[in-house]
């Protein structure tokens, strides 16, 4: 039985790559923080398997990062342990920089002291382009006819990270190349866009608008009120509507900044199993895992609305400059055909049946919420 360790084991992805090495056999140590709170939520699938366990470890703690590696040896280890906010990490950029960058320095350094013949998964990410891209023809099999070339971006295009995190991922990523071609370490990079789930954080766009669009839903059901008796109030901060027992009922409104930037969203879970099909090669590599389609915040929401048959979502949203970033990456659509042609990789889950399906989710979360207080 094969034996792998996890950093980041309690967020999304963490949470998927363990139920899916669990179910190819594997033996699962994630290692997480501790903290007074439990943050092993998204992990209740995976608690009661024998083959799995948890141990308290900090990736800015080389110590401890040393011991986890050379107590358990693992023949696999995934680094998903970030602040992984890229709004945060104007915030917060040296705490960005120590986590993001230093944490995976100290696992890199540990794997090359004492555990050589271990492979190494670096989650690298789409925000290293910044605003650079690559051009080429319009696909054949693209339905509408572009008016521009199709801008996109793979592994050869050159990075220009424009955010504290997206500077820490790239200082990662090149410390994995190097430890690659000086130590001869089986180390890859998974240069993953966007991915989202019914598990994602509700501080990241998609989560905050499906989340949103399950309240206004159950709120609407639960008085009986309808989307034609949405009044906007901006005064109020919310949209009021009149129930069937004749009261007012309101909800805040939704609250986002730049709704034209576009991102290449796919489903987490497609994501995971890209992420142990790099470790599964003879030779390390980086390596693009994207949908190959685009998509603006707007679209998103045109979606996500729609799903609860809402069409003009504009009297629910205003923008709040707040959430506006100091700079922003304006369009991101990635070229997967290194993933497809060496992996055999590609998504199963379409932008439509992402937001669905975490549309989905948040109603069936928000209805039990509500079960719960009445
Ligand atoms: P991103 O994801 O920065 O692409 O990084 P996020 O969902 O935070 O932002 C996507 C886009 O939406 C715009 N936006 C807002 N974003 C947030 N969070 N909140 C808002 O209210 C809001 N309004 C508009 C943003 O400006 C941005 O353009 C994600 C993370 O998972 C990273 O860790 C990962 O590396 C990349 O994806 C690939």
């Amino acid at each position: 039985m094969k034996t792998a360790i996890i950093f980041g084991v309690t967020g999304q992805d963490g949470s998927y790559l363990s139920e899916f090495l669990l179910k190819n056999d594997y033996k699962v140590v994630g290692v997480h923080r501790r903290s007074s709170i439990d943050t092993t939520e998204r992990l209740d699938g995976c608690k009661d398997n024998p083959n799995f366990s948890l141990v308290c470890g900090d990736v800015v703690d080389s110590g401890s990062i040393y011991s986890i590696i050379n107590t358990n040896r693992p023949n696999e280890c995934y680094n998903l342990s970030a602040q992984s906010h890229v709004g945060t990490s104007f915030e917060q950029p040296e705490t960005t920089f120590q986590v993001n960058a230093i944490g995976t320095l100290n696992i890199l350094e540990a794997i090359r002291t004492g555990s050589h013949n271990t492979r190494f998964y670096q989650a690298s990410t789409s925000e290293m382009f910044g605003n650079n891209h690559s051009v080429k023809p319009q696909p054949i099999d693209m339905k509408v006819t572009l008016k521009s070339p199709y801008r996109y971006q793979d592994e050869s295009t050159p990075l220009n990270p424009r955010s504290p995190y997206a500077v820490s991922k790239v200082a990662a990523h090149n410390l994995v190349f190097t430890y690659r071609e000086a130590y001869g370490i089986h180390a890859s990079c998974g240069i993953l866009f966007n991915h989202e789930s019914e598990r994602r954080g509700d501080n990241f766009v998609t989560r905050k608008i499906t989340s949103y669009v399950a309240s206004l839903k159950c709120g609407l059901d639960e008085t009986g009120g309808s989307d034609d008796g949405v009044k906007s109030s901006v005064i109020r901060e919310c949209v009021c509507w009149e129930g069937k027992d004749g009261d007012e009922y309101s909800l805040p409104h939704l609250e986002l900044g730049n709704l034209d930037s576009h991102r290449d969203w796919g489903h987490a879970e497609d994501y995971v199993r890209g992420m142990w099909l790099m470790l599964q090669q003879d030779k390390p590599g980086d390596y693009v895992l994207s949908t190959g389609e685009s998509h603006s915040v707007r679209d998103f929401l045109d979606e996500a609305f729609g799903c609860i048959g809402i069409e003009d979502w504009s009297k629910y949203v205003v923008i709040n400059p707040k959430f506006y970033r100091p700079a922003e990456v304006d369009y991101l659509r990635g070229c997967s055909a290194k993933a497809e042609l060496e992996l055999g990789w590609t998504r199963q889950v379409s932008f439509e049946e992402l937001v669905k399906r975490m549309v989905n989710s948040d109603i069936e979360k928000t209805e039990v919420e509500l079960e719960e207080i009445e």
